[in-house]
């Protein structure tokens, strides 16, 4: 059964041993991010011996100058939590519902038809639908009362530029197709009505806002096309624009705080551009998501979050945002950003922030991004049916390294996978990707290392690239543009001029190996 909201979720997590409520009073400031980044920590090398890998969920009920408060942190921390988070047993569960949808072949005859309205009423279940109120409506605040610093927001790290909202739903329409989307971009905390909001250049939201650039563009300024590109580069921290011919206008913006699990975690899922985050929730939950219309701007929420700041952005205006400490692992440096101006502020009564922080992993946001590549890996085959295992090790943070083992079919085939991984979605900004063998276990980094830097002359299986890069990215030759590499570590064939023969890996024979088993106890080793 789906979890209806946050309070519903975190019922289910203290039923399971999975929440600790902290009594003692503890600092927004600095101390919630020490302590989770220690309970995150446990289970590695340096954490704590006594807990579980990723530790137990984190509700802080005495806030330091905030009283009534609470945060919750660490709600997705875990492997185990990430699971009952989705309710599966396994998270290739996920994956195998979507490759049945995937699957669908035309039906054949009645019976068929019959056998496939199941799926078509499942599917009714995905799509969100708009109510008339919901909890989120309990307490609204408009003009004056709007007042970010009533809420328990974070600063994470020492050098951070202030405090950060880490765990925000954003969402935003796009202007072409009416069609919302929800992304997580952090918030940075400027005063009591305004934060930055860091969409990177290459995400969905940062293509809306664009799009509403252009149509300023081009009904504004003479040029209105060079105009519009201007403006564009400046936004992104390129060229500047001549006073006085930047489009002026709004876009509408609202941002939810504390939903269920499965929202909260489809607003970091790289979908495609055009499929609404919505559905995916519902598809994931089994149950639509509810929505309610905002008080003061042209959006819908989900009716069942603990806060929901309404608002704007506004097109003509960018102001400096960070530094902040990101998940890798260093300060991402101050850039321009959009800012984000709160027109309402609605919540409901005594409400849960829901929060994160990101730093050296592992991190609450390690067992998030595990959960993509599980979900993600049949969407991957869908135009690379040669894929059979992708892994991102937690320490590539994501878009640093992939290992990809294919079944390879002709030669230049591993680098044909590399150029697919370099143009799909949010894989684009992988810097190393390393192709192996199916017979290689991705999953075994020891395995890895040992057939990949076997199998390579470095000069001929290196392929390098240039193209977008992470803006987290510190060590690209510009921000946001710099080259990526692959490692080609399968086996080389003769049509790709390996004219030497391979040699075969060892293993021992069958037979003796069945002697040596029989025999094993007489020999008193263990
Ligand atoms: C905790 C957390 C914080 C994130 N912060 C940002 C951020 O500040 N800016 C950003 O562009 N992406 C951020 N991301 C990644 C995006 O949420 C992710 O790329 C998502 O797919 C974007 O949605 P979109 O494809 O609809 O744009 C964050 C992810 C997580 C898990
Ligand atoms: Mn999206």
């Amino acid at each position: 059964m789906a979890y209806n909201d946050l309070r519903d979720w975190l019922q289910a997590l203290e039923r399971a041993g999975e929440l600790k409520r902290i009594k003692a009073e503890v600092d927004p400031i600095l101390e919630v991010a020490e302590i989770t980044d220690r309970v995150s920590k446990a289970g590695t090398r340096h954490g704590i011996k006594t807990l579980q890998p990723g530790g137990p969920a984190l509700l802080f009920e005495n806030v330091k100058g905030q009283p009534g408060a609470r945060i919750l942190i660490n709600q997705f921390g875990s492997e185990a939590r990430m699971k009952r988070a989705l309710e599966v047993d396994n998270l290739a569960d996920v994956a195998d519902r979507i490759q049945q949808l995937m699957n669908v072949k035309s039906p054949e005859g009645l019976l068929e038809k019959i056998k496939m309205l199941p799926m078509l009423a499942d599917l009714g279940k995905f799509f969100p639908k708009t109510v008339a109120s919901g909890p989120c409506k309990e307490v609204i605040k408009k003009g004056d009362q709007v007042n970010l610093l009533d809420f328990p927001i974070l600063q994470c790290w020492p050098q951070d530029g202030g405090r950060f909202i880490t765990l925000p739903c954003v969402i935003t329409r796009d202007p072409r197709t009416g069609k919302r989307n929800v992304g997580m971009y952090r918030m940075q905390v400027y005063d009591a009505k305004t934060t930055g909001m860091h969409w990177q250049r290459q995400k969905v939201a940062a293509e809306h806002y664009r799009e509403l650039m252009r149509r300023g563009a081009a009904a504004g300024a003479e040029n209105a096309v060079s105009a519009g590109v201007d403006i564009m580069a400046r936004s992104l921290g390129g060229s500047t624009l001549a006073e006085g011919s930047r489009p002026s206008g709004r876009m509408d913006v609202a941002v939810a705080i504390g939903t269920d699990p499965a929202l909260t975690f489809s607003a970091i899922v790289p979908a495609p551009p055009d499929v609404e985050e919505f559905i995916i929730a519902g598809f994931l939950r089994q149950k639509p998501v509810e929505l309610v219309k905002c008080e003061t701007v042209d959006l819908e929420v989900p009716a069942n979050a603990e806060i929901i700041f309404e608002g704007y952005v506004q097109l003509d205006e960018l102001r400096p945002e960070g530094p902040f400490g990101d998940h890798t692992g260093f300060y991402t440096p101050v850039d321009d950003y959009p800012v984000f101006h709160v027109t309402c502020i609605t919540h409901r009564k005594d409400p849960i922030y829901a929060t994160t922080i990101v730093g050296k992993p592992p991190m609450e946001d390690a067992y998030m991004g595990k959960a993509v590549e599980r979900i993600f890996l049949p969407l991957m085959r869908l135009t690379m049916p040669e894929i059979v295992d992708v892994n991102l090790p937690v320490e590539g943070v994501f878009h640093n390294l992939m290992i990809v083992s294919i079944k390879k079919s002709y030669p230049g085939h591993a680098r044909k996978v590399m150029n697919g991984i370099w143009s799909l979605g949010q894989a684009m900004f992988t810097k190393c990707v390393i192709v192996v063998d199916e017979d290689v276990d991705v999953q075994d980094i020891a395995e890895v290392v040992l057939k990949v830097s076997n199998n390579i002359d470095p000069e001929r299986d290196v392929q390098f690239m240039l193209g977008p890069i992470d803006s987290l990215d510190h060590a690209s030759r510009q921000p946001n543009f710099g080259s990526k590499m692959g490692i080609d570590a399968t086996r080389k064939w003769k049509t790709e001029g390996f004219d030497r023969s391979w040699p075969d890996e060892i293993t021992m024979s069958g037979d003796v190996k069945k002697r040596v088993d029989a025999v094993w106890k007489s020999l008193g080793i263990d």
